[in-house]
């Protein structure tokens, strides 16, 4: 058994849910915070059989999207704020960050 633990964007959250239930996978949602934007983001558990990633890491990949946003830095901490001018930098967001853990023991009681 494996655990796939996926960090998405809000946004692709339902769908990619409602594709994963249709073909029975369990997920559990957590609400979590990116430590870079600091925005909400959504991370899923999907506990399934090992001959069954591939199959949801291909639902994972076609149900999130990329895209580019530009975000204004946060001043830094203890510097002059006065004279900081921000200078927005372009990132990649969404899509999907995944880890594929083995799971030593599935119990449930
Ligand atoms: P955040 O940490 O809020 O990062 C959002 C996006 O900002 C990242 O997208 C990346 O494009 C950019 N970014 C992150 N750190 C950066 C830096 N030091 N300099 C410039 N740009 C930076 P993704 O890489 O797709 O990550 C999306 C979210 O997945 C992250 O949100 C974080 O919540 C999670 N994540 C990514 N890598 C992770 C890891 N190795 N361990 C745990 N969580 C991770």
């Amino acid at each position: 058994m494996k655990l796939i633990i996926a960090v998405i964007e809000d946004k692709d959250s339902h769908r990619l849910i409602d594709a994963l239930s249709e073909k029975e996978y369990k997920t559990t949602k957590l609400s979590t915070t990116g430590g870079f934007l600091k925005e909400g983001n959504t991370t899923l558990m999907i506990g399934c059989n090992s001959d069954a990633v591939d199959d949801a890491l291909e639902i994972i990949k076609n149900k999130t999207s990329k895209r580019e946003q530009m975000v204004a830095p946060i001043s830094p901490m203890g510097g002059n704020a006065d004279s900081y001018i921000p200078r927005p930098i372009n990132i990649e967001v969404g899509g999907a960050t995944v880890f594929v853990l083995p799971v030593d023991q599935f119990l449930q009681f």
